[in-house]
């Protein structure tokens, strides 16, 4: 069963859908007998990254930390799927440039802010209006665009099964050369 290692990068506002592809992209390559590894904040923001807030620099520094994850994964054989909102194009590059060409696969789940924000499953939106809570992304944090990603999924125009079946493909394409 020789998988290719790789890493699918998502990156997109909070409440965009990364999770949710993301779990479905893993389902999916564990059905296929693929071995993976989801990063994400709730298992890296607990632990290793437990001293960084929000700021833009604790923010790049969770990030530059998270490719340095994703690279020993790779280096162990696995196919990691990355979802972080990762706001900064320039943490996004330094991500890509840890790995060989091929091997990082930029996913951009494109939720309008405002759909992100009707949602609001945790309240958070609601906080960084309201003041409460500082520095958050798209309403006083901002969130660069990535401007050529590997995947563009448009989530006013794609359901995340039809987003994560593209995702897939990807990351069981033959490597390069
Ligand atoms: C953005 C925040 C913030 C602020 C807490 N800004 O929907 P969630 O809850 O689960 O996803 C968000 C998560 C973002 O953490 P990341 O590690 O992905 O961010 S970054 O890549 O920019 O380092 C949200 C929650 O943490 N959260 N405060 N101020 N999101």
């Amino acid at each position: 069963n020789n998988q290719v290692p790789r890493v699918a990068w998502f990156t997109g506002f909070s409440g965009a859908g990364k999770s949710t592809i993301a779990n479905l992209v893993e389902k999916r390559l564990h059905s296929l007998g693929r071995r993976t590894y989801i990063l994400d904040g709730d298992n890296i923001r607990h632990g290793l990254n437990k001293d960084l807030g929000f700021t833009a620099g604790d923010r790049v520094e969770n990030i530059r930390r998270v490719a340095e994850v994703a690279r020993l994964m790779v280096d162990a054989g696995l196919i990691v799927l990355v979802s972080f909102i990762s706001p900064f194009r320039a943490e996004r590059r330094l991500a890509r440039e840890r790995l060989e060409p091929g091997e990082f696969v930029e996913v951009f789940v494109d939720t309008p802010l405002a759909d992100a924000e009707k949602r609001d499953v945790k309240g958070l939106y609601a906080k960084a209006r309201s003041g409460a809570l500082r520095n958050f992304t798209g309403i006083d944090s901002p969130y660069e665009r990535p401007e050529h990603p590997e995947i563009h999924v448009d989530t006013t125009r794609e359901a995340p099964d039809a987003a994560a079946e593209r995702i897939v493909a990807w990351l069981l394409a033959d490597a390069p050369a």
